[in-house]
Protein backbone atom coordinates (compact mmCIF):
# COMPACT_ATOMS: atom_id res chain seq x y z
CA UNK A 1 0.00 0.00 0.00
CA UNK A 2 1.05 3.41 -0.77
CA UNK A 3 0.75 6.26 1.88
CA UNK A 4 -0.48 9.72 1.64
CA UNK A 5 -1.23 10.27 5.27
CA UNK A 6 1.57 8.73 6.98
CA UNK A 7 5.22 8.23 6.92
CA UNK A 8 7.16 5.02 8.08
CA UNK A 9 10.68 4.14 8.41
CA UNK A 10 12.93 1.90 9.91
CA UNK A 11 15.65 2.26 12.46
CA UNK A 12 17.64 0.23 14.48
CA UNK A 13 14.71 -2.77 14.96
CA UNK A 14 12.23 0.29 15.11
CA UNK A 15 9.86 1.05 12.81
CA UNK A 16 8.77 4.52 13.09
CA UNK A 17 5.58 5.79 12.10
CA UNK A 18 5.24 9.06 11.77
CA UNK A 19 1.32 10.77 11.14
CA UNK A 20 1.15 13.14 8.46
CA UNK A 21 -1.84 15.30 8.02
CA UNK A 22 -0.10 19.04 9.49
CA UNK A 23 -3.01 20.94 7.93
CA UNK A 24 -5.33 19.22 10.06
CA UNK A 25 -3.55 18.76 13.27
CA UNK A 26 -3.10 14.92 12.41
CA UNK A 27 -6.70 14.61 12.25
CA UNK A 28 -7.64 11.41 11.75
CA UNK A 29 -8.85 10.15 8.65
CA UNK A 30 -10.27 7.26 8.02
CA UNK A 31 -7.70 6.92 5.08
CA UNK A 32 -5.24 7.73 7.40
CA UNK A 33 -6.22 5.12 9.77
CA UNK A 34 -6.64 2.44 7.14
CA UNK A 35 -2.94 2.97 6.60
CA UNK A 36 -1.80 2.84 9.81
CA UNK A 37 -3.37 -0.41 10.60
CA UNK A 38 -1.87 -1.82 7.16
CA UNK A 39 1.67 -0.50 8.36
CA UNK A 40 0.99 -2.38 11.62
CA UNK A 41 0.04 -5.21 10.19
CA UNK A 42 3.63 -5.33 8.03
CA UNK A 43 5.72 -4.41 11.28
CA UNK A 44 4.38 -6.92 12.93
CA UNK A 45 5.05 -9.53 10.83
CA UNK A 46 8.46 -8.18 9.82
CA UNK A 47 10.85 -10.08 12.06
CA UNK A 48 13.57 -7.25 12.08
CA UNK A 49 11.59 -5.02 13.81
CA UNK A 50 10.92 -5.60 18.14
CA UNK A 51 9.35 -1.92 18.43
CA UNK A 52 6.98 0.55 16.54
CA UNK A 53 7.33 4.02 17.21
CA UNK A 54 4.17 6.14 16.44
CA UNK A 55 4.45 9.99 16.50
CA UNK A 56 3.35 13.28 15.00
CA UNK A 57 4.90 16.67 14.56
CA UNK A 58 5.55 19.06 17.21
CA UNK A 59 2.53 20.54 16.96
CA UNK A 60 -0.02 18.06 17.26
CA UNK A 61 0.00 14.37 17.90
CA UNK A 62 -3.20 14.04 16.45
CA UNK A 63 -6.11 16.41 17.21
CA UNK A 64 -8.95 14.04 16.93
CA UNK A 65 -11.04 12.02 14.80
CA UNK A 66 -11.60 13.84 11.22
CA UNK A 67 -14.55 16.40 11.95
CA UNK A 68 -15.51 17.31 8.27
CA UNK A 69 -15.31 13.51 7.63
CA UNK A 70 -17.93 12.56 10.92
CA UNK A 71 -20.19 15.93 10.77
CA UNK A 72 -22.55 14.25 8.18
CA UNK A 73 -22.77 10.88 9.21
CA UNK A 74 -26.04 9.51 10.55
CA UNK A 75 -26.21 7.13 13.18
CA UNK A 76 -26.74 4.07 10.68
CA UNK A 77 -23.48 4.93 8.57
CA UNK A 78 -21.41 4.91 12.12
CA UNK A 79 -23.16 1.59 13.39
CA UNK A 80 -22.51 -0.38 9.76
CA UNK A 81 -19.29 1.08 9.07
CA UNK A 82 -17.35 -0.99 11.79
CA UNK A 83 -14.50 -1.29 9.83
CA UNK A 84 -13.97 2.16 10.79
CA UNK A 85 -13.28 0.78 14.43
CA UNK A 86 -11.37 -2.11 13.09
CA UNK A 87 -8.59 -0.22 11.81
CA UNK A 88 -8.41 1.52 15.23
CA UNK A 89 -8.42 -1.37 17.08
CA UNK A 90 -5.82 -3.29 15.50
CA UNK A 91 -3.34 -0.59 17.47
CA UNK A 92 -4.61 -2.73 20.85
CA UNK A 93 -4.66 -5.76 19.03
CA UNK A 94 -0.77 -5.36 18.24
CA UNK A 95 1.46 -7.92 20.41
CA UNK A 96 4.83 -5.66 19.65
CA UNK A 97 5.43 -3.03 21.92
CA UNK A 98 3.95 0.28 20.51
CA UNK A 99 4.97 3.23 21.89
CA UNK A 100 3.22 6.89 21.66
CA UNK A 101 5.30 9.72 21.11
CA UNK A 102 3.73 12.84 21.72
CA UNK A 103 3.89 16.16 20.96
CA UNK A 104 1.13 19.04 21.18
CA UNK A 105 -2.19 18.74 20.79
CA UNK A 106 -3.56 14.98 21.37
CA UNK A 107 -7.23 15.18 21.69
CA UNK A 108 -10.23 12.79 21.42
CA UNK A 109 -8.94 9.98 18.54
CA UNK A 110 -5.50 11.48 19.05
CA UNK A 111 -5.83 11.00 22.75
CA UNK A 112 -7.46 7.69 22.63
CA UNK A 113 -4.71 6.30 20.12
CA UNK A 114 -1.98 7.14 22.12
CA UNK A 115 -3.94 5.28 25.19
CA UNK A 116 -3.82 2.03 23.14
CA UNK A 117 -0.27 2.11 22.72
CA UNK A 118 2.01 0.15 25.28
CA UNK A 119 3.76 3.50 26.79
CA UNK A 120 2.91 7.35 26.30
CA UNK A 121 5.81 9.75 26.26
CA UNK A 122 5.41 13.35 25.62
CA UNK A 123 6.56 16.52 25.07
CA UNK A 124 5.98 19.41 27.81
CA UNK A 125 3.68 21.45 24.85
CA UNK A 126 1.85 18.15 24.67
CA UNK A 127 -1.65 18.71 25.95
CA UNK A 128 -4.01 15.57 26.58
CA UNK A 129 -7.92 15.53 26.48
CA UNK A 130 -11.59 14.24 25.50
CA UNK A 131 -13.20 16.70 24.43
CA UNK A 132 -16.06 15.39 22.44
CA UNK A 133 -18.56 16.63 24.71
CA UNK A 134 -18.22 19.90 22.93
CA UNK A 135 -19.36 18.32 19.77
CA UNK A 136 -22.06 17.00 21.20
CA UNK A 137 -20.78 14.05 21.31
CA UNK A 138 -18.74 11.40 23.75
CA UNK A 139 -15.26 9.59 23.13
CA UNK A 140 -16.35 6.26 21.25
CA UNK A 141 -13.63 4.49 20.94
CA UNK A 142 -12.02 3.91 24.88
CA UNK A 143 -11.97 7.53 25.56
CA UNK A 144 -14.09 7.04 28.96
CA UNK A 145 -12.94 3.13 29.26
CA UNK A 146 -8.92 3.61 29.37
CA UNK A 147 -8.79 7.16 30.62
CA UNK A 148 -10.44 5.92 34.03
CA UNK A 149 -7.77 3.21 33.95
CA UNK A 150 -5.04 5.41 33.64
CA UNK A 151 -5.92 8.40 35.70
CA UNK A 152 -8.58 7.34 37.81
CA UNK A 153 -12.24 8.19 38.05
CA UNK A 154 -12.00 11.88 39.33
CA UNK A 155 -9.72 13.19 36.36
CA UNK A 156 -11.51 10.57 33.45
CA UNK A 157 -14.90 12.56 34.97
CA UNK A 158 -13.47 15.73 35.35
CA UNK A 159 -11.34 15.44 31.33
CA UNK A 160 -14.36 13.92 29.23
CA UNK A 161 -17.79 15.83 31.15
CA UNK A 162 -15.94 19.35 31.36
CA UNK A 163 -14.15 18.80 28.03
CA UNK A 164 -10.54 20.35 29.65
CA UNK A 165 -7.33 19.13 28.75
CA UNK A 166 -4.41 18.25 30.77
CA UNK A 167 -1.45 19.73 29.97
CA UNK A 168 2.33 17.69 29.94
CA UNK A 169 3.36 17.20 34.11
CA UNK A 170 -0.13 16.81 35.17
CA UNK A 171 -0.77 14.03 32.45
CA UNK A 172 2.69 12.66 34.14
CA UNK A 173 1.62 13.18 37.74
CA UNK A 174 -1.56 11.17 37.15
CA UNK A 175 -0.11 8.01 35.27
CA UNK A 176 -1.22 8.71 31.97
CA UNK A 177 2.40 9.32 30.21
CA UNK A 178 5.20 7.53 31.43
CA UNK A 179 8.26 10.41 31.03
CA UNK A 180 7.92 14.09 29.87
CA UNK A 181 11.13 15.41 27.84
CA UNK A 182 11.83 18.80 26.85
CA UNK A 183 10.08 19.57 22.94
CA UNK A 184 13.67 19.82 21.23
CA UNK A 185 14.90 16.52 22.60
CA UNK A 186 11.63 14.13 22.38
CA UNK A 187 12.35 12.65 19.21
CA UNK A 188 16.07 11.48 20.00
CA UNK A 189 14.39 10.25 23.62
CA UNK A 190 12.08 8.41 21.92
CA UNK A 191 13.79 6.82 19.48
CA UNK A 192 16.59 5.71 22.72
CA UNK A 193 13.58 4.40 24.70
CA UNK A 194 12.09 2.36 21.47
CA UNK A 195 15.47 1.32 20.54
CA UNK A 196 16.13 0.05 24.43
CA UNK A 197 13.18 -2.04 24.29
CA UNK A 198 13.59 -3.16 20.64
CA UNK A 199 17.02 -4.79 22.37
CA UNK A 200 15.66 -7.32 24.57
CA UNK A 201 14.21 -10.71 23.81
CA UNK A 202 10.74 -10.64 21.58
CA UNK A 203 9.46 -13.42 23.40
CA UNK A 204 9.88 -11.59 26.76
CA UNK A 205 8.54 -8.36 25.42
CA UNK A 206 4.95 -10.30 24.18
CA UNK A 207 4.81 -11.84 27.51
CA UNK A 208 5.10 -9.12 29.69
CA UNK A 209 2.65 -6.93 27.58
CA UNK A 210 0.06 -9.49 27.18
CA UNK A 211 0.22 -10.55 31.15
CA UNK A 212 -0.11 -6.64 31.94
CA UNK A 213 -2.90 -6.34 29.52
CA UNK A 214 -4.62 -9.23 31.20
CA UNK A 215 -4.55 -7.07 34.50
CA UNK A 216 -6.89 -4.73 32.71
CA UNK A 217 -9.63 -8.10 31.90
CA UNK A 218 -9.03 -10.00 34.83
CA UNK A 219 -8.78 -10.57 38.67
CA UNK A 220 -6.02 -10.35 40.77
CA UNK A 221 -6.03 -13.92 41.74
CA UNK A 222 -6.29 -14.68 37.92
CA UNK A 223 -3.93 -12.47 36.36
CA UNK A 224 -1.62 -13.80 38.92
CA UNK A 225 -2.01 -17.44 38.13
CA UNK A 226 -2.00 -16.31 34.31
CA UNK A 227 1.59 -14.30 35.26
CA UNK A 228 2.88 -17.70 36.90
CA UNK A 229 1.98 -19.52 34.10
CA UNK A 230 3.83 -17.16 31.66
CA UNK A 231 6.77 -17.03 33.88
CA UNK A 232 7.41 -20.83 34.17
CA UNK A 233 6.96 -20.83 30.18
CA UNK A 234 9.48 -18.53 29.50
CA UNK A 235 11.78 -21.11 31.08
CA UNK A 236 11.45 -23.33 28.31
CA UNK A 237 12.73 -20.00 26.09
CA UNK A 238 16.91 -19.97 25.19
CA UNK A 239 16.89 -16.32 25.60
CA UNK A 240 15.77 -17.48 29.61
CA UNK A 241 19.49 -19.04 29.23
CA UNK A 242 20.94 -16.98 27.97
CA UNK A 243 19.64 -13.91 29.32
CA UNK A 244 20.59 -15.66 32.97
CA UNK A 245 23.90 -16.84 32.01
CA UNK A 246 25.12 -13.78 30.43
CA UNK A 247 24.28 -11.87 33.69
CA UNK A 248 26.62 -14.39 35.82
CA UNK A 249 29.57 -14.28 33.16
CA UNK A 250 29.27 -10.12 32.97
CA UNK A 251 28.41 -9.82 29.36
CA UNK A 252 25.70 -8.21 27.33
CA UNK A 253 23.33 -11.28 26.23
CA UNK A 254 22.90 -12.66 22.84
CA UNK A 255 18.92 -12.85 22.18
CA UNK A 256 17.91 -15.55 19.48
CA UNK A 257 14.49 -14.33 20.05
CA UNK A 258 13.44 -17.75 20.87
N1 LIG B 1 -10.87 17.26 12.57
C1 LIG B 1 -10.77 18.00 11.43
N2 LIG B 1 -10.03 19.11 11.32
C2 LIG B 1 -9.37 19.55 12.41
C3 LIG B 1 -9.43 18.85 13.64
C4 LIG B 1 -10.23 17.66 13.71
N3 LIG B 1 -10.34 16.90 14.80
N4 LIG B 1 -8.68 19.52 14.54
C5 LIG B 1 -8.17 20.59 13.88
N5 LIG B 1 -8.58 20.62 12.61
C6 LIG B 1 -8.24 21.59 11.58
C7 LIG B 1 -8.95 22.91 11.79
O1 LIG B 1 -10.26 22.86 11.24
C8 LIG B 1 -8.06 23.86 11.02
O2 LIG B 1 -8.31 23.72 9.65
P1 LIG B 1 -8.40 25.01 8.66
O3 LIG B 1 -9.41 25.90 9.27
O4 LIG B 1 -6.99 25.59 8.72
O5 LIG B 1 -8.76 24.46 7.34
C9 LIG B 1 -6.68 23.29 11.27
O6 LIG B 1 -6.86 21.94 11.68
C10 LIG B 1 -5.94 24.01 12.39
O7 LIG B 1 -6.80 24.00 13.51
P2 LIG B 1 -7.15 25.35 14.34
O8 LIG B 1 -7.14 26.55 13.45
O9 LIG B 1 -8.39 25.07 15.09
O10 LIG B 1 -5.88 25.43 15.30
P3 LIG B 1 -5.79 26.07 16.75
O11 LIG B 1 -4.34 26.03 17.09
O12 LIG B 1 -6.53 27.38 16.81
O13 LIG B 1 -6.60 25.06 17.70
C11 LIG B 1 -7.22 22.84 18.55
C12 LIG B 1 -6.11 23.75 17.92
C13 LIG B 1 -6.68 21.41 18.60
C14 LIG B 1 -7.53 23.31 19.96
C15 LIG B 1 -8.50 22.91 17.67
O14 LIG B 1 -8.16 22.65 16.31
C16 LIG B 1 -9.55 21.92 18.08
O15 LIG B 1 -10.27 22.13 19.06
N6 LIG B 1 -9.68 20.84 17.29
C17 LIG B 1 -10.75 19.85 17.48
C18 LIG B 1 -10.43 18.95 18.67
C19 LIG B 1 -11.54 17.94 18.90
O16 LIG B 1 -12.70 18.30 19.16
N7 LIG B 1 -11.18 16.67 18.79
C20 LIG B 1 -12.16 15.58 18.98
C21 LIG B 1 -12.75 15.17 17.66
S1 LIG B 1 -13.98 13.89 17.86
C22 LIG B 1 -14.42 6.17 16.68
C23 LIG B 1 -13.16 6.60 16.34
C24 LIG B 1 -12.73 7.84 16.72
C25 LIG B 1 -13.56 8.72 17.40
C26 LIG B 1 -14.83 8.28 17.76
C27 LIG B 1 -15.28 7.02 17.38
N8 LIG B 1 -14.88 4.90 16.28
C28 LIG B 1 -14.02 4.03 15.51
C29 LIG B 1 -16.15 4.38 16.75
C30 LIG B 1 -13.06 10.05 17.73
C31 LIG B 1 -13.78 11.20 17.78
C32 LIG B 1 -13.05 12.48 17.92
O17 LIG B 1 -11.86 12.55 18.04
Amino acid sequence: MKYENIHTSVRDAVAIVTLNRPKVLNALSHDMMTELADAVDGFEADDAIGVILLTGNEKAFAAGADIAEMVEKTSVDMYMSDHFARNWERISKCRKPIIASVAGHALGGGCELAMMCDIIICADNARFGQPEVKLGVLPGIGGTQRLIRAVGKAKAMDMCLSGRTMDAREAERAGLVSRVYAADVLEVEAMKLAAEIAGMSRPALYMIKEAINRAYETTLSEGLHFERRLFHAAFAMQDQGEGMRAFLEKRAPEWTHS
